[in-house]
């Protein structure tokens, strides 16, 4: 069994930009998500078996989901969860469709997608012990969604890391 997780991934030049934006922005910020770790869930998987993951690969024949840019212009803070996040202020519906693509493909595979309303976001920060100050910039980084992942979720003993296990490219 593999823990893992359906996500849209930015390209390496908008992870970059985020990083740099959020070191420039809070250069004391704690406990930041690694710039290789930067991604927008479209569903939490849990634990998946091989043949689960195989089931995916013929589900996603038939979605036929078209590529979209996505705009990440909000900043946020969930106090419960200490999360600090960038989402769109508008979320385009390639991106929802994406998710519920998603949703459908883990339930026909017998995996149980958690019930909550869709929210979008990319992690910055996780467990800081308060919300950072408002930024001298506004965020406002664009980016294509011209393809979504399989991650695998690792837990070592340098924290958790995200390997690939799949990649479906959208339509052009
Ligand atoms: O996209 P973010 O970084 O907010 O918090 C976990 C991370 O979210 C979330 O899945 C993403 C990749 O690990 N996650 C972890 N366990 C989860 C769970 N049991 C979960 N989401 C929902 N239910």
């Amino acid at each position: 069994m593999k823990r893992t997780f359906f996500a849209v991934t930015p390209d390496a030049q908008t992870c970059i930009e985020v990083d740099k934006w959020c070191a420039l922005c809070w250069p004391q910020l704690q406990r930041r998500v690694a710039v290789q770790n930067y991604h927008v869930t479209l569903a939490f998987l849990g634990d998946t078996s091989d043949k689960q993951q195989q089931l995916f690969e013929e589900y996603f024949e038939s979605c036929n989901i078209q590529a979209f840019s996505l705009i990440l212009n909000d900043l946020g803070f969930w106090p419960d969860s200490s999360v600090l996040w960038l989402a769109p202020k508008q979320v385009p519906a390639g991106l929802l469709s994406l998710a519920d693509s998603c949703k459908r493909i883990a339930n026909r595979a017998g995996l149980k997608v958690n019930r909550r309303s869709y929210q979008p976001h990319l992690t910055l920060a996780r467990k800081t012990t308060m919300p950072p100050a408002m930024p001298l910039l506004e965020p406002d980084f664009r980016f294509e969604v011209d393809s979504m992942q399989l991650y695998e979720s690792i837990m070592d003993r340098d924290g958790v890391r995200y390997r690939e296990l799949r990649c479906w490219r959208l339509l052009s």
